[in-house]
């Protein structure tokens, strides 16, 4: 598929944040790869959102809290368990120093409070309280939604879902994303790509 990005075009750029790299608190494996082809793709959109998961210490979604292990379910939430990651203001928390991204129109910081994580740059894992994202993007014009970054099974994916949902055309650029991979999560987010219409490109696929 060959496509060219249009005005009505946006790129979001999920949680290129220095804990999710080689040597961070939740290193994503091979992360590091996503960084040259999201600074091209960059240049390319007239509007680019860039995402960093803010939480606080104690958070719901530290493993830490719950003085359980990382990458466990907690049974009580069905909350996913990780390690402390993205603390506000710590250096996990900042943006990767090579990524590149002199349009960015807007920065969301998401999963701020202590009760609720955060995934999607859309919605909180509630499934109701609004980043107002998606109002943003239509009085923009917005019309198709493309989607990068980390980790592709977790914020990725519920950023692209929250999109469709939202009524947005939606591309995932497969090689500008990278994944945890925990229980089956990668294949899960393939088929719910599938049956949601949310399509997987390449990069090399914009034009
Ligand atoms: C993420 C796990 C926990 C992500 C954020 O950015 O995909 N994953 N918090
Ligand atoms: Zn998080």
């Amino acid at each position: 598929m060959a496509i060219t990005i249009q005005p009505t075009d946006a790129l979001i750029v999920v949680d290129v944040q220095n804990d999710f790299f080689p040597g961070g608190a939740l290193a994503v494996a091979d992360g590091d790869a996503v960084i040259a082809p999201i600074n091209t793709l960059a240049t390319r959109f007239s509007h680019v959102i860039v995402t960093q998961d803010w939480h606080p210490t104690g958070h719901i979604s530290f493993a830490s809290t719950h003085d359980r292990q990382p990458f466990e379910l907690h049974l009580g939430t069905q909350q996913r368990l990780w390690p402390d990651h993205c603390v506000a203001h710590s250096e996990g928390a900042a943006l990767h120093p090579e990524l590149n991204i002199p349009r960015a129109k807007h920065t969301i910081r998401k999963g701020q409070r202590t009760e609720v994580d955060s995934y999607s740059a859309f919605l909180e894992n509630d499934g109701v309280t609004s980043t107002g994202l998606a109002a943003k993007l239509h009085a923009d014009g917005i019309q198709r939604v493309f989607v990068t970054g980390l980790a592709y099974d977790f914020c990725v994916a519920a950023t692209a879902r929250d999109a469709r949902t939202a009524g947005f055309a939606v591309f995932v650029i497969e090689d500008a994303c990278r994944a945890v991979d925990v229980d089956n999560s990668v294949a899960e987010t393939n088929s719910h790509f599938a049956a949601e219409e949310i399509t997987r490109i390449r990069a090399s696929e914009i034009l």
